[in-house]
């Protein structure tokens, strides 16, 4: 396969003036007819005239109404075109019915949808597929289908017909269809201006009662892009249409996103606190994008991040606006370390703008989006809030109904603020997590702080430049006062040494508040002063951060030393979790352990070879010491925080429902399972029913629990997700594989369906010791069902092999089998190029 780099980009050789489409919608012999203005583009010096596409039959083609005969390719057409503007009219004819891959027109439970980003279109017809060409699109369907949808504003209805119109220039990657049986939840929003949009959500009759709360989000959503960045939506109309199947959450196409339901259907009874406030951020993110990726789009796909950093970062700031900036800010540390730091630590590790790629699907990774977040996080932190805000006003400004690049983006924020941000660009191009090695010293009443930075080889980049990172830091003075509040230290040096002059004493410091940059810190911070930040700390991540550390390092200890859990850690943590100053859902954040992958990871940092499976028997151990250590306070929690009366998924009561969980699933390793059973059987919300359950589970009981919730919700295909993926990743190590093969087996394990395949799947990836089972099962399982996978969906095939990603971490053995296992994929006959590229990127 072709490798692509960025170096070689160059621009389109002919400007696309408009677009009319004419679909003509059938299961298998869908025509699609197309007639497209083309000027050429004195941008550009090379006027091949080349058209992606693939999969379709060409029926005719005509320049300027005469018929031609373009040279066909597997990657598209290439003809001779004029000198002048002209129009170009062709007719395809395409099978949505047998699309499977998802991507470009397909069909999903009866209905048809589309899925275009990043390359999609070319599956549609024939077309200039690149981000950069933007044009206005009308759209004209005909179908017996009773809704007809597609981008921007409808202009007939009738009869089998519908049109509708775009008035703001896209690239086809924004490009969207749906026609199906389906009713709509709807509702308004007017807009600062006073424009009144209307809204709805698009799904099958059964889930009409599963999209009031998506409604609300995406009203919240406008109303905060109006306010925090003053964005007003464009359209007379806001569409969203839940699909089953579907490759990723969702997709921001103008005026018409698409959304896998599980991303935008909710209902207490379904649906858990989580599910809500992953919704509730899905939708915002989308909706976000119509200013951060459609009316500012980008230039190509290696600038990927400059609109979903961008739109992650945003849609980060709404759910802490929304809910708890504190404990969003650690949830998403929590997420970026244990996907992006392990992406970072092995074999696919990319900068945050890659500079090639083979297949651009396989870069929609945690690095390009929540790195891509962390890196504006970043920016924002070391110019202000105020100048970021006078930067993102500027950069609508210069670029609205653009196609943009980082390079663009880096210098509206050199122009507003006057700095110069080159160094700070090396975030986009080095790949790897920095390591901050900090040390101190106290003399004279000055304290030192001397920051040193260190970045490890990655793929292709041996020796890296040292960066500006931000370094958040408090001081404490041993009685607990802040003598000393948040200030930013730029680190842009190999090493520099920071002094606070006029101190009484040595103090405590508290350093990478708010988690300012995503690094690796090495600190010597005694346990003693980790206790006494976890007990004083005023910024809360790293209050947390100090409960975190001392969590790990016991668990270090026992692995590594076969010692007994840490008593002043249990001491400390039981003394944190009973503050009730301290808001509930930062408390089920300290109760939280390091993961089994999260514990590997620093092992293998560390130079050692992680065992999963002796790692999670001491992970269990110190389970067990502080249910036993905390057993009556844990009860306490556990009755004091019931939320009572009827469910509703805001902040403060999912906040109380996270800590009586936490709790809960202490409380069932030593009370065998009553509590557990007793909240279970009086559960009137998925919350309540999933965490009884899955505390049972965990302990090797609630197996007539499983039944009856298999006999309860076998027709909710979201629900049933969830009763798949809790049986693969909550089992025993040794019964993981076994458990996850037999799932295979069930009636209703659909596997083409990617959701479901996720669910079964990603729950044993998940669970890391059980994966990374010693005989080898749990690999060979998951690599026999990629490989069947891959031939009828190379994208989702692709993403799941990143569980094989941390093979190199391992024992011999297991090396040897996952090494085995990912030739065994390399080497079938007709792989796809997704899968190809992945797999033979970790083997490098
Ligand atoms: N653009 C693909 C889906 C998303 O990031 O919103
Ligand atoms: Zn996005």
């Amino acid at each position: 396969p072709q490798t692509i780099y960025l170096s070689d980009y160059k621009p389109f050789g002919y400007i696309v003036e408009a677009v009319e489409l004419t679909f003509r919608l059938h299961p298998t012999q869908t025509r699609v007819i197309s007639k497209i203005k083309f000027s050429p583009n004195p941008d550009a010096k090379d006027g091949e005239f080349f058209l992606h596409g693939e999969n379709m039959t060409l029926i005719s083609a005509k320049i300027n109404g005469a018929d031609i005969s373009p040279e066909i390719s597997a990657e598209g057409l290439r003809a001779n075109a004029p000198n002048d503007p002209f129009v170009w009219e062709s007719e395809v004819e395409i099978s949505p019915e047998t699309n499977t891959a998802l991507e470009g027109l397909y069909m999903s439970n009866g209905m048809y949808c589309t899925q275009c980003e990043a390359e999609g279109f070319r599956k549609i017809t024939y077309y200039p597929d690149r981000p950069d060409v933007m044009s206005v699109f009308t759209v004209r369907i005909e179908s017996d289908l009773p809704v007809l949808l597609s981008n921007g504003n409808p202009v007939k209805m009738d009869n089998g017909v519908a049109e509708w119109h775009d008035p703001w220039p896209k690239p086809a990657y924004l490009f969207a269809l749906v026609a199906g049986e389906l009713v709509n939840y709807s509702g308004d929003f007017t807009t600062m201006s006073g424009k009144k949009v209307d809204l709805n959500i698009w799904v099958r009759e059964a889930d009409l009662g599963k999209c009031a709360f998506g409604l609300e989000a995406l009203k919240r959503s406008m109303k905060w892009d109006e306010d925090v960045y003053g964005r007003e939506y464009d359209l007379d109309v806001f569409n969203i249409v839940a699909v089953d199947d579907f490759n990723m959450g969702a997709m921001e196409n103008k005026g018409l996103n698409i959304f896998n339901s599980s991303c935008v259907l909710a209902s207490p009874e379904t649906s858990t606190d989580a599910n809500f406030e992953r919704i509730e951020a899905i939708i915002a993110h989308e909706y976000f994008h119509n200013w951060t990726g459609n009316r500012i789009t980008c230039r190509d796909w290696f600038q990927l991040c400059l609109k979903e950093g961008l739109t992650v970062f945003r849609d980060q700031s709404f759910t802490g606006d929304m809910r708890s900036h504190a404990v969003k800010r650690i949830d998403d540390a929590i997420m970026l370390r244990a996907r992006q730091f392990r992406e970072d630590q092995g074999p696919l590790a990319h900068p945050v703008r890659p500079e090639s790629f083979v297949e651009i699907n396989n870069f929609y990774t945690v690095t390009v989006y929540e790195k891509g977040a962390e890196v504006i996080g970043m920016l924002k932190r070391l110019v202000g809030d105020e100048a970021y805000k006078k930067a993102l006003d500027l950069y609508f400004d210069r670029h609205d109904g653009e196609a943009a690049t980082i390079e663009d983006w880096i210098k509206v924020f050199e122009d507003s603020t006057g700095r110069d941000l080159s160094q700070f660009k090396l975030w986009y191009s080095q790949a790897g997590t920095p390591h901050v090695h900090v040390s101190d010293s106290f003399e004279d009443g000055t304290y030192a702080l001397t920051l040193r930075q260190v970045h490890k080889p990655s793929p292709g980049q041996d020796t890296k430049k040292p960066m500006v990172i931000p370094v958040a830091v408090g001081l404490l003075s041993p009685n607990g006062d802040e003598i000393v509040p948040t200030t930013v230290l730029e680190l842009t040096e190999e090493e520099q040494t920071f002094t606070f002059d006029g101190l009484g004493a040595k103090p405590i410091p508290s350093v990478l508040r708010d988690f300012s940059a995503p690094v690796v810190l090495h600190i010597d911070q005694s346990d003693k002063d980790r206790e006494f930040l976890l007990a004083h700390d005023t910024d809360a991540f790293n209050k947390w951060e100090a409960g975190r550390t001392l969590a790990r390092n016991t668990l270090i200890d026992m692995i590594t030393n076969n010692a007994e859990p840490n008593a002043d850690f249990l001491a400390a943590l039981e003394s944190a979790i009973k503050d009730e100053s301290l808001e509930p859902a930062f408390r089920a954040l300290l109760l939280g352990l390091p993961s089994v992958d999260d514990l590997a990871q620093t092992l293998a940092g560390a130079g050692e070879t992680p065992d999963p499976w002796e790692i999670h028997a001491e992970r269990d151990r110190l389970k067990r010491a502080i249910a036993e250590h905390c057993n009556d306070t844990l009860a306490d929690l556990y009755f004091a925080h019931q939320v009572q009366g009827e469910y509703s998924p805001d902040a403060v009561s999912s906040g109380k429902r996270s800590l009586t969980n936490a709790a809960l699933a202490y409380i069932t390793l030593v009370d065998g399972g009553q509590t557990a059973q007793r909240q279970f059987a009086a559960a009137n919300n998925m919350t309540q029913e999933l965490a009884a359950l899955s505390a049972l589970i965990t302990i090797g009981m609630g197996e007539e629990e499983l039944t009856d919730f298999h006999h309860r919700w076998q027709n909710d295909r979201l629900v049933m997700d969830k009763w798949f993926s809790l049986q693969t990743a909550l089992a025993a190590p040794e019964d993981a594989s076994g458990i996850a093969r037999r799932l295979t087996e069930h009636a209703a394990f659909d596997w083409k369906n990617p959701n479901r395949f996720r669910s079964l799947f990603g729950g044993l990836t998940s669970n890391t010791a059980g994966f990374h089972n010693p005989d080898g099962s749990g690999y060979a399982l998951l690599a026999d069902w990629l490989i069947k996978l891959d031939a009828i969906n190379p994208q989702t095939t692709a993403r799941m092999t990143t569980a094989f990603d941390t093979w190199k971490r391992y024992d011999a053995e297991r090396q040897a089998q996952m090494r085995g296992e990912l030739e065994r994929i390399l080497g079938t006959e007709n792989l796809s190029r997704d899968t190809y590229e992945m797999v033979s990127r970790m083997l490098k």
